[in-house]
């Protein structure tokens, strides 16, 4: 509905907004693929002035200034989000000449003040908390800091600091909490953007960008999980995945030969350490060459991944977009001549550099290119590949960064790179998973670095180089669940630290850290220490198989999680806010997690630690490892020696677990033990503990590998348990559609 001649405002449902100016409607969204339904309703209803006026949905007023500001109220009359018109507080900015001294010091300055075509400000109240952003590092609450969005490959360490205000990923979603609201906008425009949530003034947070139009959407509810549900309705949600794609995975840039690989395989199954894939970082390619591979340390792939198969242990390449310049290479010169290559403005092929030396860069904003890479995808499953790692597609480059005006044409939509930087990531893993999805069959596996809102409808990520630092694996909680609360569930960090050496002690509090991350894999970077769990030693060996056993032990768990996630859009690793969003105490919370609503996580992320303080929320908790009960709303502090994660259930919970297996096999899993933590003893008989209570437990079971559950076949159990009788377990079946089902199933009261 045109509001003014500036701003339109469409009700895509009565508490989603979507509010943008004219020259946005010819824009297309790379993150709101599926068109945008409009089942709101918004009226008008007073007029004031000529531009001005109240319109409603039957959730959400919004009173139009005269001058185009905007204020959005509910429908009780509470002021949810108020456009900031007064003076702005920008600072004095450096001279060119003390600019220079800085820089020849060394010191990272900021050149990028952003020259934004527009900034929409808003007030901030003062007690609000802002979450989201992506990936971006520093804590859970973004207030008071200013973040850019342009897809960035900068291993520097990462904290909270302002200078690096630019990572990977790029997805311009968060979440205001206020003690009597939450509400969160979702800007979406791909050109670099800049979102400063206070940081030039405690008055308001303002977000915009160098070119595009203001196109945002504003989206009410009265939790953040009805926030995240709204933004993953417009920009879509993560598949299910292959349940194997969950179970523990080992990297290191790079393992250099087959043999080396085989070496690794079979270390893990001497050590008894569940493990289901092996990565081959860039050097198994010839020359870098994407979609090769070397002739003399890896002669033939299609054996090495049969050798690994019968071990239970899958295969996962590396593929970067930059493609080695090189006539008689056929993925250049076919490349080449259907001019499937971006170009520079003169026309000719843009060339940068990157590992393979010179390099070319598909444009995968056309659909023919991205069915050309697609199917060269073909090469790696052929040889029994089962899953693709995207990396260097910010896109990164060597030789400086690609200019702005680097001509990406489409299918005769001629863009230019400041338009589809921050979408060459998500392009590039859409086109690999629709790809995989073509030619393999199965739900793809596609890991990607760089992206941008709605790239979870394609791939997992993973947080990129960190470091073997404390303050990154600090830094990894918060993190991941902001990528969580910004519609991309399917995350993990580099277990252990990526760049730098890893410690004994940090690797096993990381893998602590880690035990129910979706994206679960060790990684390291070259010229440092080997990081396989086994090269420290026996005790720390058996820290990591003790904290990857468990995470096998809830595999249902999480895979329960992921299908609610297709469902509802909330992310497996939550912030305890998510739950418990009443309590002010959970707001900066940055060093616990839940994972789902049944299970909170306080893991150890302090050198030297042998005890933490813990907070549990309102409720009953358990203690995972002693079963001691726990009334929350408080903090305690916990004991936790080098092998002992915190974990705490929440009382009255059943968590589904699976027995001992060294790698995930659907098809050989019969059992399935379902455990009751009641809150309650009821007492003792015989010397034994009786408990009373009873709860309810749904759960799904398909055959975690194609898309067969798209055409029924899958299972929808709901377990009831109740301790106090015998027999206690009842058995529905909400809906029966595939033909495996469990051997046993065993209630246990823990
Ligand atoms: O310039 O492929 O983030 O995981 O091991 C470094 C080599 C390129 C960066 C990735 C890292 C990977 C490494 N890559």
């Amino acid at each position: 509905m045109e509001i003014n001649k500036n701003i339109s405002i469409d009700a895509v449902t009565d508490k989603i907004l979507h509010i943008y100016s004219k020259g946005a409607v010819q824009a297309e969204s790379f993150a709101v693929e599926a068109g945008l339904p409009v089942e709101g309703t918004l009226q008008k209803i007073t007029a004031e002035g000529e531009d001005g006026g109240i319109y409603a949905t039957k959730s959400l007023e919004i009173r139009m200034h005269s001058d185009g500001a905007m204020d959005i109220y509910d429908r009780d009359g509470r002021l949810l989000c108020a456009e900031y018109t007064g003076e702005r507080a920008v600072q004095q900015d450096l001279t060119e000449e003390e600019r220079e001294q800085m820089r020849q010091e060394g010191h990272a300055i900021y050149d990028d003040v952003g020259n934004c075509s527009f900034q929409v400000c808003k007030c901030l109240t003062g007690d609000e908390v802002i979450y989201g952003l992506g990936d971006k590092t520093g804590f859970l609450n973004k207030k008071g800091y200013d973040y850019m969005m342009w897809n960035s490959d900068n291993p520097d360490p990462q904290v909270e600091n302002q200078t690096f205000r630019a990572m990977y990923k790029s997805i311009p979603f968060f979440i205001v909490l206020r003690e009597e609201c939450v509400y969160g906008i979702f800007l979406d425009n791909t050109y670099r953007s800049y979102f400063d949530m206070g940081f030039e003034s405690g008055e308001y947070y303002w977000f915009g960008a160098e070119g595009g139009w203001p196109d945002y959407y504003f989206i009410a509810g009265d939790t953040i999980a009805d926030i995240i549900t709204g933004y993953t309705s417009l920009t879509g949600r993560a598949p299910l995945p292959q349940m194997w794609t969950l179970g523990y995975q080992q990297s290191r840039w790079s393992y250099g030969s087959a043999e080396e690989v085989l070496e690794i395989a079979k270390n893990f199954r001497k050590y008894g350490i569940p493990c289901d894939a092996i990565h081959l970082d860039i050097d198994y390619m010839d020359h870098f060459k994407v979609f090769t591979a070397d002739s003399k340390a890896f002669p033939d792939i299609k054996k090495l991944s049969d050798e690994l198969a019968a071990m239970g242990i899958k295969l996962v390449t590396i593929i970067d977009p930059g493609t080695k310049l090189e006539k008689g290479y056929d993925v250049y010169d076919e490349g080449i001549r259907n001019g499937y290559f971006a170009k520079d403005k003169d026309g000719s092929v843009y060339q940068n550099v990157v590992w393979p030396g010179d390099a070319v860069f598909p444009d995968f904003t056309s659909k023919k290119v991205r069915d050309w890479w697609g199917g060269l995808t073909k090469r790696l499953t052929e040889k029994g590949i089962r899953g693709i790692w995207n990396d260097m597609n910010e896109p990164a480059s060597f030789d400086g960064p690609l200019p702005d005006d680097v001509v990406f044409g489409g299918d005769g939509k001629k863009r230019f790179h400041k338009e589809v930087h921050n979408v060459y990531g998500h392009l590039m893993a859409k086109a690999t998973y629709d790809g995989l999805r073509e030619h393999d069959g199965r739900r793809p596996f596609v890991i990607t670095r760089a992206c941008y809102s709605g790239s979870q409808k394609y791939s997992t990520v993973w947080t990129g180089d960190n470091q073997s630092l404390w303050a990154h694996l600090q830094m990894s909680i918060p993190q991941l669940l902001n990528l969580g609360m910004s519609g991309m569930p399917m995350a993990g960090t580099d277990i252990g630290g990526f760049g730098s050496n890893t410690t004994p002690e940090l690797l096993c509090r990381w893998i602590e850290a880690s035990c129910f991350a979706p994206l679960f894999r060790n990684h390291t970077a070259k010229y440092t220490k080997k990081q396989e769990p086994w090269q420290f030693g026996e005790e720390v060996a058996a820290i990591n198989r003790k904290y990857i056993e468990l995470h096998y032990k809830f595999l249902p768990y999480l895979y329960d999680l992921c299908y609610e996630q297709t469902k509802t859009g909330l992310p497996i690793l939550r912030p305890l806010v998510m739950h418990y969003q009443r309590d002010r105490e959970t707001w900066e919370c940055n060093d616990e997690y839940m994972v789902g609503s049944k299970v909170l996580a306080a893991p150890v992320v302090q050198q030297g630690a042998a005890a933490r303080m813990v907070y549990l929320p309102e409720g009953v908790w358990v203690d995972y490892w002693t079963g001691e009960r726990i009334t929350g709303k408080r903090y305690i502090v916990k004991e936790a020696a080098l092998d002992v994660c915190p974990l705490y259930i929440k009382a009255g919970s059943i968590l589904p677990a699976y027995g001992k297996m060294q790698s995930i096999e659907p098809e050989n899993i019969d059992t399935l033990i379902l455990e009751y933590y009641p809150e309650k003893k009821a007492g003792r008989a015989g010397g034994v503990s009786r408990w009373e209570g009873s709860s309810r437990y749904e759960h799904y079971q398909d055959n975690g590998v194609d898309f067969a559950y798209e055409d029924g076949e899958y299972n929808l159990y709901v377990f009831t348990f109740h301790a106090m009788r015998k027999n206690g377990l009842q058995v529905q079946m909400l809906h029966e559609g595939y033909g495996r089902k469990y051997k046993n199933i065993k209630a246990v009261v823990r």
